[in-house]
């Protein structure tokens, strides 16, 4: 593809990201230049993935504790549960942590509390029908959060907070235990806030197949969520697909991601800084920034702003992995900037341009949407109140984050009268005929029959 304004030397230590002008380069080119990073074939990972799963459910927590001194190297564990209520001394934090801990979970308790139904939904069809629908929480869920490269307390407020909300009757947690056994105390408390029963100490397809199944210790439950590598993912794959199992899953879950589109009112600072956000992820994460309007200075200076923040970094090396397969790509209006952004379905979508209010209404793909300058993508991850497990990898465009109705199931049901099974009875009769569904029509007629019956008596 064409490049616009100076190519950076690829020797050059500078963190950059590749421009592009889109109306130069072609649709194909274009898609290639919005590829997610490639990540291991699935064939690879489930490879891996299943004798790990087999070996937990034959052989529960003798394998389940096998893995975790093997991957964890938390050789001294000899219980892969802790149970609750959990020691005030796991749990012993700065008052500024808890301090945090506690508001987020207060406005993600509200904005999550705000999802529920006021009331049943209730339809009469046609006169004598009624159809109506009702929530129930899930009752066990197993929510998930990964270890790696960064402590995640704000993903257990995020898995934790609705199913408590939702009235969730068991809740565990999976996370992998530190090497000395041990799991972050900031993960602990969260555990505590939300009513955990537990905490599973383990990682990976193991913590997956543990949750799936159950074991001599860790409890089954019936619906698993929250993100994780690839083999998590793979793993809640395959046991979401074992019927034996009889569990569900959240979502495909893919490395994190932003796209974020400046005019030339966005502070080239701030730009830069949720780029940089995101990007401090992980090497696999990817972000996006989409120019309308602005000039080669304007260009400039966010660039300059990236590689200088960058620079400050502690997590210089994972941003230098995930800028490298990055992009800038240039547009005229904020139509096209939309177009690209609908069609990469980003995790999170920031909008730094005039009038982001009116923006909104063309988004038809995104995982979350952070409007104006004062609207860091920061403060979702953490503590505004809407929820941080979002769809990745272009799922956006199918898939929902985590919200409330994650956690329920919706029943519905049909009341009839009388007089609403006779307005009904000629389509359901006919239905059945055609489907050649005998005792189906049969369930009709002979009320019809009965009602006649009872009529020609009166
Ligand atoms: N941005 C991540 C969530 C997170 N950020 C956790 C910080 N901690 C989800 O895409
Ligand atoms: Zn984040």
């Amino acid at each position: 593809p064409e490049l616009c304004g100076d190519v950076a030397n690829p020797k050059d230590s500078r963190v950059r990201m590749e421009r592009y002008k889109a109306s130069n380069i072609s649709a194909e080119a274009l898609r290639k230049v919005l590829q997610r990073p490639s990540q291991r074939s699935t064939d690879t990972i489930m490879g891996i993935v299943q004798p790990i799963v087999k070996a937990v459910r034959e052989r529960g927590d003798a394998a389940l504790l096998e893995y975790t001194h093997k991957f964890e190297k938390a050789t001294s564990l000899t219980s892969p549960v802790m149970r609750a209520p959990f020691p005030p001394d796991l749990m012993r934090l700065p008052q500024e942590t808890i301090d945090a801990i506690d508001l987020s979970f207060e406005n993600i308790r509200k904005f999550h509390d705000g999802q529920k139904e006021p009331k049943p939904l209730v339809i009469e069809t046609m006169p004598g029908v009624v159809c109506s629908r009702f929530s129930r929480p899930i009752e066990r869920v197993g929510l998930y959060i990964p270890g790696g490269t960064a402590v995640l307390p704000s993903t257990a407020l995020m898995l934790g907070v609705p199913a408590l909300v939702a009235g969730c009757q068991k809740i565990v947690l999976a996370s992998p235990p530190r090497a000395d056994g041990s799991i972050t105390p900031e993960i602990v408390y969260v555990a505590h806030k939300i009513g955990a029963e537990g905490i599973v100490l383990a990682g990976g397809a193991q913590a997956v197949a543990a949750l799936a199944y159950g074991t001599e210790t860790v409890s089954k439950v019936d619906k698993i969520l929250g993100p994780g590598n690839q083999f998590v993912t793979a793993a809640k794959m395959l046991v979401s697909n074992d019927t034996s199992a009889g569990v569900s899953i959240d979502m495909p879950a893919g490395p994190s991601e932003v796209l974020v589109i400046a005019d030339s009112s966005a502070h080239p600072a701030f730009v830069a800084s949720d780029l940089l956000s995101q990007a401090e992820h992980g090497v696999d994460s990817q972000v996006i920034l989409i120019t309308v309007g602005l000039c080669e200075v304007q260009l400039a200076a966010i660039e300059e702003e990236l590689h200088n923040q960058a620079s400050a970094l502690p997590r210089l090396d994972i941003v230098r992995g995930s800028i490298a397969h990055s992009v800038t790509l240039i547009v005229e209006d904020i139509e096209s900037a939309m177009e690209l952004s609908n069609q990469y379905a980003p995790e999170h979508l920031i909008l730094q341009v005039r009038d982001a209010q009116r923006v909104i209404a063309m988004v038809q793909n995104a995982g979350s949407v952070f409007l104006g300058p004062w609207t860091p993508e920061s403060v979702g991850d953490y503590s505004a109140g809407v929820n941080h497990s979002l769809p990745t990898y272009g799922y956006a465009k199918q898939y929902s984050g985590v919200n409330l109705s994650s956690y329920v199931k919706h029943i519905t049901s049909s009341n009839l009268t009388a007089e609403g099974l006779r307005n009904l009875s000629g389509a359901v009769m006919q239905l059945a005929k055609v489907e050649e569904l005998e005792a189906h029509r049969r369930a009709v007629s002979i009320r019809l029959r009965e009602m006649d019956r009872v009529l020609s008596k009166e």
